[in-house]
């Protein structure tokens, strides 16, 4: 059976309950790094030390981090997560066991933990977490253990709700964000492959997508999001303003 959120997984009381909304401040939504922060925060990355310290493909296998400050990165199956995660932690996607994308939906059917210190003889800083997709290629199975891993997880600081942007927000994606608002996780949108977007290259048009992202968003799922990002796991710059964010939500400084 395919894990789809909309029609074969339902998560428990979704819009039971109304949230407060807090209002957008356009600046953040607007904010890149600087080209100052952009190096700093690029060097901290690719000169730090990662690995992949966890892998479940069951409940009973989600290990407890909770003594680490983690982000994960959520969203529909061949968004991009986990070319992401080889921008963020190695410069660009990478073939590495656990890091490899893949064009087929639904590649990554486990929970994959990678681990980030500046220095190998500190002890882990953060940990991020590459989650299985929902929708087409899924499987309800993975629905569970991400439905676990965000409500056990004490030390989940923040979560990034990736959205495709040639294709946008679907229902599927606003269930996320309504689930994350109950188990009170923090998320944050952020767009991928913006690279094959017609027109990205130009001036002014990444403010309007974020804009456009924002006008996507239902009033009582805002609760959260004060922040969007576009990115493009082949374009560094995009990948800073992401790197940057993380440390930020993990208390890091650069
Ligand atoms: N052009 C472009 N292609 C991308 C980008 N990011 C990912 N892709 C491609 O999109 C496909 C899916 O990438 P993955 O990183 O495996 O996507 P995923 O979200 O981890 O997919 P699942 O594990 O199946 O949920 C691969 O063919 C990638 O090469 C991007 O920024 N630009
Ligand atoms: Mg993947």
């Amino acid at each position: 059976m395919r894990f789809n959120l909309r029609l074969k997984y339902t998560f428990p009381v979704l819009n039971a309950h109304k949230f407060q909304t807090r209002k957008f401040a356009t600046s953040i939504v607007a904010r890149n790094a600087t080209d100052a922060e952009s190096s700093r925060i690029r060097s901290l990355f690719l000169k730090g030390s990662t690995g992949q310290i966890a892998f479940a493909q069951s409940v009973e296998q989600i290990p407890d981090y909770n003594e680490t400050p983690q982000v994960a990165l959520i969203g529909r199956t061949n968004v991009g997560k986990t070319s992401l995660i080889g921008s963020l932690l190695l410069g660009a996607p990478s073939k590495q066991k656990g890091l490899k994308p893949s064009k087929r939906p639904g590649s990554t059917k486990a929970l994959v933990f990678h681990s980030f210190k500046r220095k190998a003889s500190i002890s882990k800083e953060m940990i991020l977490v590459d989650l299985p997709g929902y929708g087409y290629g899924s499987h309800i199975d993975q629905g569970k253990m991400i439905e676990k891993y965000l409500s056990s997880s004490t030390n989940l600081r923040a979560v990034f709700i990736l959205i495709d942007m040639k294709v946008m927000i679907k229902s599927a994606d606003l269930m996320v964000m309504d689930l994350l608002n109950r188990f009170r996780v923090p998320w944050y949108i952020v767009g991928t492959k913006w690279d094959k977007v017609k027109g990205s290259h130009i001036p002014g048009r990444e403010l309007e997508a974020r804009t456009k992202l924002l006008s996507l968003l239902k009033d009582d799922t805002r609760l959260y999001s004060d922040e969007i990002l576009v990115t493009s796991s082949q374009v560094p710059k995009s990948v800073d303003n992401l790197r940057l964010s993380i440390f930020k939500k993990c208390g890091l400084s650069i």
